[in-house]
């Protein structure tokens, strides 16, 4: 993260359409990609408090497809909570700040592009599950979350990152990352190497069902981490689901697959104690009870096929990346210590290890449901 520098976020804080006096900011330390500040204002003599967001604009290339797929998607989300008469919707999903011209986001003479949200207080997020219940939460918010959107109308979303959860071109590149080996590090991870390699077989497997139009082509959230799940505090229940970047054309079998990977094991991302790493079928059975409950009907045959095998897919998707970023010197995910992606994809790996070893009975149970 570059450094937190205070004078810019009260600058920032000044292009959006909030009126009052700002009191303190915090620098948020979730998140590989984005820099994050949670801001305390005094308007008209109330505490109030918002989400400061710089882009990562070498990842997100195109600011304005990205906020105007966020802006639709959560207005859409808004009109359909507002219709059914709930009465927070302001902590049950997100809302823009538009700068004081009215634009989704802020554009700084350095380049470096801003956005700002309201802050949904009384809620937490966690790292990895903690309770079996966690685990339904996560399931239920963005099964609720894909369904929410599934009759959203007009002009196709914009690929915010096009091909990003395309296994076979993270497959390729990882090939490409050996080959040039940049920084000599290929031969620091030989045993996930050679395990990316013998798992190929994988990488086509959906894309080959959505290429023959068995498996649709859906709005997803399509980085489904349990981090991103906003649970209230006091009830623990799923208020709203955040980091919206990745809203895009996608695979509802890629969002499912990436909450098995970050919710059945209740693991760090980067744990190093790799014995601690495995799939648990309780939590399984919680997290693909709650996904199914919401989203289950919208599914079609040939994805219910494959709830088992996108956990195992998304495990090893994300494993290739952390492993191909490993090997080009850490260039894309933020680290925090030497080796930091390469534990990241080891923990993955062990993770794609232990599904493989349940597969049939994960499928079974979602088979049942
Ligand atoms: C990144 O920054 P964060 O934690 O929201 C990444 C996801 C990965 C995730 C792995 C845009 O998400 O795809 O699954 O790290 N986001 C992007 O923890 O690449
Ligand atoms: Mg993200």
């Amino acid at each position: 993260m570059s450094a937190y520098n205070p004078a810019q976020i009260s600058q920032i804080s000044h292009q959006f359409q909030i009126y009052g006096d700002l009191q303190h900011v915090a620098p948020c330390k979730i998140g590989h990609i984005n820099e994050t500040y949670f801001a305390t204002y005094e308007q008209g003599g109330t505490t109030v408090r918002y989400v400061h967001q710089k882009l990562n604009t070498e990842v997100f290339k195109d600011p304005n497809a990205v906020m105007n797929n966020i802006d639709r998607a959560s207005r859409h989300q808004r009109r359909k909570l507002e219709a059914k008469g709930i009465k927070d919707v302001s902590r049950r999903v997100l809302t823009v700040i538009p700068t004081r011209n009215g634009k989704l986001f802020h554009q700084s003479t350095d380049g470096t592009c801003w956005r700002t949200f309201v802050l949904v207080e009384g809620v937490k997020s966690y790292e990895s599950v903690t309770s079996l219940d966690h685990a339904y939460e996560a399931g239920k918010a963005f099964g609720d979350f894909q369904q929410s959107l599934a009759d959203i109308t007009g002009p196709r979303f914009a690929d915010t990152i096009p091909h990003f959860h395309n296994t076979r071109r993270r497959f390729d590149a990882l090939l490409a990352a050996i080959k040039a080996d940049p920084c000599k590090r290929v031969s620091q991870a030989e045993p996930e190497i050679r395990f990316a390699l013998e798992h190929e077989k994988m990488v086509d497997v959906i894309l080959k069902e959505m290429a023959k139009g068995r498996i649709p082509e859906r709005i997803t959230h399509n980085d489904t981490k349990f981090n991103n799940v906003m649970l209230d505090e006091t009830t623990q229940k799923a208020m709203c689901v955040v980091d919206l970047d990745t809203v895009m054309p996608g695979c509802a079998l890629y969002d499912f697959g990436d909450m098995v990977r970050t919710t059945t094991s209740p693991t760090l991302e980067d744990e190093r104690d790799l014995s601690k790493v495995e799939m648990q079928m309780p939590l399984f059975k919680k997290l693909c009870r709650g996904y199914l409950e919401a989203a289950g009907p919208m599914l079609n045959r040939h994805e219910r096929a494959l709830v088992a095998f996108s956990g195992k897919l998304m495990s090893l998707t994300i494993g290739l990346r952390f492993l191909t970023d490993f090997i080009n010197g850490d260039i894309y995910f933020r680290v925090h210590r030497p080796g930091h992606n390469l534990d990241r994809a080891r923990t993955q790996i062990r993770l794609v290890q232990s599904i493989e070893r349940h597969e049939p009975a994960m499928q079974k149970y979602a088979d049942s449901i």
